[in-house]
């Protein structure tokens, strides 16, 4: 045993990582946790990148192409789990080994998912504090979306907030900008034009203190734009991380996760354009407050706000206090959102019969090698 006079020396890279990743999101709740079920050499680090197989993952000392050892695998198949842009994960990085070994992914918090190809929920963006929805206020700004937005983003955990782009192109922004603001109760609205600069600061301000945001909207909306605004100046790496599988064939893996100069990170990827934070946890009555309270008012306490007698919302309708378009969106999301939750039940159970065909097909090519 050797005596260092660094106090920190030999208490393993869980230390360092702390100062390291707290740029990247990294705290000390976070650092406890990890530090009550890991112990060196395991160090946390964070996605960058992920495509299949292979993670590009920020580690307390840069960053490493990772591969997930067969038991982390085998798990992730097992629970129908991928790795994506800002999750947490325990790796191993020993000596004389060119790729980091991921050995588990750490519980996800709020994050962005889509219905994948297959029909299951495939996560886009884990571990977020806010989710901005980039509209242009050229031809994109719409209410029913950012209504959508909103109930999926309240519901989510993470704060929305709505970034309206290409003020510069639209004369009457600030009548749209109001708009806006008039169905987004309690939630931030910024303009900006990224290209001149403006705005840009108050964008990156929401993401002060180590917090992780994700960029949606549609194509063309300006959230590249955004970002290199962010980035400043020849900040953005370009060119993509090549890299073979260990089965000789090649993945080209963008970088998705961003550490923004003024603090914070920012996730971009090509898969987000509307947002998925799950149906199922949709807040209804935090983006529709307004009805919410009237709602309990209603004589029924399950009142539908349909034909019921004694409802208190139509009442608000027929007394033109609550807008007409607001009301049908509202009623719509409801439906919408009943109808996820009838369809979720039935593909848990088609899931727990696939799953297990798949969890008995992965032992049987384990134990052959
Ligand atoms: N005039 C103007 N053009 C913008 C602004 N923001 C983005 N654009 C342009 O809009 C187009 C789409 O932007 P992009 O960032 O690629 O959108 P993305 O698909 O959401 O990433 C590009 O031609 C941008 O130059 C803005 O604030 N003002
Ligand atoms: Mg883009
Ligand atoms: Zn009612």
């Amino acid at each position: 045993m050797t005596l260092s006079a660094n106090p920190l020396a030999g208490l393993g890279p869980a230390v360092n990582a702390f100062e390291n990743l707290s740029t990247f999101g990294w705290t000390s709740p976070h650092d406890l946790a990890f530090r009550a079920r890991f112990g060196p050499p395991v160090e946390p680090g964070r996605v960058v990148a992920a495509s299949r197989g292979l993670a590009l993952v920020r580690t307390a000392s840069g960053e490493r192409l990772c591969t997930p050892s067969g038991r982390m695998r085998e798990r992730l198949l097992a629970d129908d789990l991928t790795l994506c842009a800002g999750d947490w994960i325990a790796l191993r990085l020993d000596p004389g080994d060119t790729r980091g070994r991921m050995v588990d992914l750490l519980e996800r918090g709020p994050s962005l998912t889509r219905q994948g190809p297959d029909g299951r929920p495939q996560c886009l963006a884990a571990n977020l504090d806010v989710v901005f929805l980039v509209m242009g206020l050229d031809r994109d700004c719409n209410a029913a979306r950012l209504e959508r937005f909103l109930a999926l983003a309240w519901g989510s955990g993470a704060r929305p907030v709505v970034v309206l782009t290409k003020v510069d192109l639209n004369d009457r922004a600030e009548a749209f900008a109001a708009d806006m603001r008039g169905v987004a109760p309690g939630v931030q609205v910024l303009e900006v034009c990224a290209p001149a600069g403006q705005g840009v600061a108050r964008v990156g301000a929401c993401l002060q203190g180590g917090l992780t945001g994700v960029l949606t909207g549609s194509s063309g909306a300006g959230k590249s734009t955004l970002l290199n605004a962010l980035l400043g100046e020849d900040a953005r790496p370009t060119g993509a991380v090549r890299a073979s599988d260990g089965r000789g064939r090649h993945t080209t893996t963008r970088r998705e996760l961003f550490p923004l100069p003024g603090g914070g990170c920012l996730i971009e990827t090509p898969g987000v354009r509307e947002v998925g934070l799950g149906a199922e946890g949709a807040d209804l009555d935090t983006a529709f407050s307004e009805i919410a309270a009237l709602a309990a008012r209603c004589r029924f306490r399950d009142c539908a706000h349909g034909a019921e007698p004694g409802c208190a919302v139509r009442e608000a309708l027929d007394q033109g206090l609550l807008g007409g378009d607001r009301y049908g969106h509202y009623l719509q999301l409801r439906r919408e959102v009943a109808f996820e939750a009838a369809r979720g039940d039935e593909r848990l159970w088609r899931e727990r019969e696939d799953k297990w065909r798949r969890i008995s097909k992965a032992q049987k090519s384990l134990r052959k090698r």
